[in-house]
């Protein structure tokens, strides 16, 4: 009982401590956002391009339903997992984002599978992709595009 009511006293100080600045506290009002993004093109003409990028939570957990983008004629959420040798690709119907995590879309793990993309959509141009998250909320990124052979873009 004795560490129950130092639990309670330390509580009490903790509330009557807050914000002594009247400063919002920081952790209030973090929106979900996205970055670093950039896309891989297909060596072959007509086969999927890859997506990759970098989200970061809000204050509450959000799950990513789908993403589009102009000239591009689908797009679909895989995981690359690898068995041996070989690797293989599963589709995801979405990606949770826990709130104040980091989700990191790389080759080798989560991307982006861009089918049917224009072929106006050249290394050194930018996509720009939105991203719908379920109950609506939405967020942009202009996408670095390169080329099959390109090194990975730094940020
Ligand atoms: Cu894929």
């Amino acid at each position: 009982m004795k560490s129950l009511r130092l639990a309670m006293a330390a509580a009490v100080l903790l509330i009557a401590g807050c914000h002594p600045s009247g400063q919002t506290p920081q952790a209030a009002n973090n929106k979900p956002s996205v970055d670093h993004g950039w896309v891989r093109l297909s060596a072959v003409p007509g086969q999927p391009s890859a997506a990759y990028f970098t989200l970061h939570g809000g204050d509450t957990l959000i799950a990513l339903d789908s993403v589009s983008a102009p000239g591009v004629g689908s797009a679909m959420i895989h995981a690359t997992q690898s068995k041996g040798a070989m690797s293989e690709m599963t589709m995801l119907d979405k990606i949770d984002l826990p709130a104040h995590g980091l989700v990191t879309l790389a080759p080798g793990g989560m991307h982006v599978m861009l089918m049917d993309v224009t072929p106006a959509l050249t290394s050194g141009t930018t996509l720009r992709m939105t991203l719908h998250f379920h109950g609506g909320e939405v967020l942009t990124t202009d996408a670095k595009v390169i080329a099959a052979g390109d090194p990975e873009p730094k940020f």
